[in-house]
């Protein structure tokens, strides 16, 4: 069963048409972008709320970017595996991933030969999740199940998800 943050926050109904921003540096490909669009779509499907692409990392409600190790928010990424990405809870839009990963991006590869290789997209989805105010599902099938294995792709909505996330908004 899906579950909330603790004083179930969201974003409130005045913001839900929503943007989001990579970090500038970061130099992400098309192919990578569109992981991102797609992942947003899963929930924008499902929900009133809407998801555009910004250029203005600045402004944008939620702010993607890769990072290596420390990088200043108090939650270090490890390297290869343990901690794939992180996102926080509502409104603060921070979404984090961790560039040491072999992400999988589009079925294929960055380093996909590797056994540690990682679904870009699963992730997405799963830490959208996060980003609008999901905590974990008791659920196996669903996204917000807090394990998968690696190179494993898991990107539908499971129905746990949307009753969760329509629960919400
Ligand atoms: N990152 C954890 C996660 O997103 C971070 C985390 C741990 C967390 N406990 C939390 C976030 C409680 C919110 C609330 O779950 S992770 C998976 C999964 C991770 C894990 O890197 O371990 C996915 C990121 F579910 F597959 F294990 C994405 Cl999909
Ligand atoms: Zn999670």
């Amino acid at each position: 069963h899906y579950s909330f943050f603790p004083g179930t926050p969201r974003w409130p109904a005045n913001r839900r048409d929503l943007t989001y921003g990579f970090l500038p540096g970061n130099e992400l490909t098309d192919e990578i972008k569109a992981v991102f669009s797609s992942a947003f779509q899963k929930w924008s499907a499902v929900t009133p709320l809407t998801f555009s692409r910004t250029d203005s990392f600045l402004t944008a409600d939620i702010k993607i970017g890769f990072y290596s190790g420390d990088h200043g928010d108090g939650e270090p990424f490890d390297g290869v595996l343990g901690t794939l990405a992180h996102a926080f809870s509502p409104p603060s839009g921070r979404f984090h991933l961790d560039a040491d990963e072999n992400w999988i991006v589009s079925g294929d590869v960055m380093r996909s030969a590797v056994p540690s290789a990682v679904d870009l997209e699963t992730v997405a989805v799963h830490e959208i999740g996060h980003l609008l105010g999901l905590g974990h599902s008791s659920v196996e099938d669903a996204i917000m199940y807090p394990t998968i294995t690696s190179r494993t792709r898991k990107v539908e909505l499971a129905n746990d998800d949307i009753e969760g996330i329509q629960w919400l908004y």
